[in-house]
């Protein structure tokens, strides 16, 4: 499956780590020579954040580190998750695989079950020598719940695994308003904090992340990979009160025009739809709103510490930083709020790559790309092999030159429906398009026109003057779906006794 697989197994002590660590395994890394020149990977994934950054434009959040790293990397206007789930896009975005291919298209389940010798981007720089730590959460997480644990985690990702918890997991829930009572995860809920950064397990991240960078700058015999998962802005959105202040409720934006806007969705565009949000008034929108932007700032700062302590140690300019989010989330448009949706605000994920010597610094893609594209991306960025099935594209072309197209569309997908009876979404995204079909065109269509509806307000499906175009993307959006099945041409199947992979002999 590998082109280059390593074929000798050598052990490498990793000194400085031998004793603080609380999980290391090296019996399976090949021997590197000492003088390492290969790049590092600080991969840095927010959860459930959207594209309200300064950098992305947003009038009003404020998130100066992000924007910092934009001015230092390439910054994808256009780039897309391809699953506006956490479970099922963190298995695409970790396999390089479509969720088609990964047969996750729910939470609470990884690929091991399903297609287990599939190497994951971290155990690919694993074997190719790298250190592989995890910092919080890379695969799924039951949030807030399983913060603090290993949540749904791939053990044979990672060389080391840290897994704080902090205040607002082990102190602070009693205090957390929600909309349904005591459920924080899956539903609206948000708390101001009186205690500070640090004690957050946001803040724990960052203060693991500055430890672990310390100990690899003292030991630079072996390169890195070090992925940090901040929890924040997910719910429930708490942080520190101080970064609250800095939204006045009042100030925060409420979606106009919902109900006219209703009138030409298939209903399945809707379904991520949840009763509980007819609980919401003006008030409470406000006051989520402003929660939730101020969950992107505090989290944004602790995404500045890790940047600075990558500086401060010397390592900025032979690290490559990625910045993303599993997907987008909703704040209202359409009336629906949170995930689960084919419309860009859910589908859309911020994307930053800074690769020093690679990329232009500062400058902005347009051209529509997706998670999918990391895994080629940063192994061919760091000669890293790997598996021949993997199926995004290679940025690199677009990080030396943002105007270049490259595969010019991203593809994002979503189910309808229970287990077993249910149906799918598509939805295709080009510089100026989005067209949607749910379950092939039979549930219904939409197509957007960016350019002078950038809110997706009109659905032009069923205007004649656009059929012609409808049926072109229909074609289009078909031959792209039908892609991202695996060469079997089958959904893999959840399997049973396969959770703990054969990491022997692969
Ligand atoms: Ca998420
Ligand atoms: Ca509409």
């Amino acid at each position: 499956m590998l082109q280059r697989l390593p074929r000798h197994r050598t052990t490498v002590s990793f000194a400085c780590f031998a004793i603080a660590a609380a999980h290391v395994t090296t019996a399976l890394l090949p021997r590197v020579d000492a003088a390492e020149s290969r790049p590092n990977v600080l991969f840095i994934v927010s959860d459930d954040l959207n594209n309200s950054l300064g950098c992305y434009g947003h009038p009003q959040v404020k998130s100066p580190n992000i924007d910092r790293l934009a001015d230092r990397g390439v910054r994808f206007e256009r780039s897309y998750c391809q699953f506006p789930l956490c479970g099922p896009s963190r298995n695409s975005m970790l396999t390089g695989l479509y969720p088609n291919s990964t047969g996750i298209l729910q939470n609470s389940q990884i690929f091991r079950q399903t297609i287990p010798q599939q190497i994951s981007l971290p155990q690919a720089f694993r074997r190719a020598g790298y250190f592989a730590a995890r910092i919080g959460k890379l695969y799924h997480y039951n949030v807030p719940k399983s913060v603090g644990t290993n949540g749904h985690d791939d053990p044979g990702s990672w060389e080391l695994e840290l897994n704080p918890a902090g205040c607002d997991r082990l102190l602070e829930e009693p205090d957390i308003f929600s909309l349904r009572k005591d459920s924080f995860g899956g539903t609206l809920s948000w708390y101001a904090s009186p205690r500070g950064d640090l004690l957050h397990t946001d803040g724990m991240l960052a203060s693991d992340a500055e430890w672990v960078l310390e100990r690899c700058a003292r030991d630079k015999s072996r390169p890195f990979f070090l992925a940090v998962g901040f929890y924040r802005p997910h719910t429930p959105y708490v942080a520190p009160a101080h970064y609250f202040d800095g939204y006045p409720k009042q100030e925060m934006p409420l979606v106009q025009g919902v109900e006219e806007d209703l009138k030409d969705l298939p209903a399945d565009a809707l379904g991520s739809h949840k009763r509980e949000h007819e609980l919401l008034t003006d008030d409470l929108r406000q006051q989520a709103i402003q929660a939730y932007f101020a969950s992107i700032t505090f989290m944004d700062a602790q995404v500045g510490r890790v940047l600075n302590k990558l500086d401060e140690l010397g390592l900025a300019e032979n690290t490559i930083v990625v910045f993303t989010s599993d997907h987008g989330y909703h704040l209202g448009e359409h009336g629906l709020w949170q995930k689960m949706s084919l419309f860009e605000e859910s589908a859309r994920v911020p994307l930053i790559i800074a690769a020093p010597g690679a990329s232009k610094n500062g400058g902005v893609a347009a051209t529509p790309v997706g998670l999918i594209d990391l895994y080629p991306t940063l192994t061919k960025l760091c000669g890293v092999a790997a598996p021949v099935n993997i199926q995004g594209q290679d940025l690199r072309p677009i990080l030396s030159d943002p105007t270049e197209v490259g595969r010019g569309w991203a593809i994002s997908q979503v189910t309808r429906g229970g287990r077993g009876k249910g149906t799918c979404g598509f939805t295709l995204r080009t510089p100026r398009w989005r067209y949607t079909q749910w379950d092939q065109g039979r549930r219904g269509r939409e197509l957007y026109d960016h350019e002078n509806d950038p809110l997706e307000q009109t659905n032009l499906a069923d205007v004649a003057e656009h059929a012609k175009r409808v049926a072109e993307f229909s074609e289009t959006l078909q031959e792209a779906a039908a892609d991202t099945l695996p060469e079997s041409g089958e959904i893999p199947t959840i399997r049973d006794g396969v959770w703990a992979p054969n990491l022997t002999d692969p």
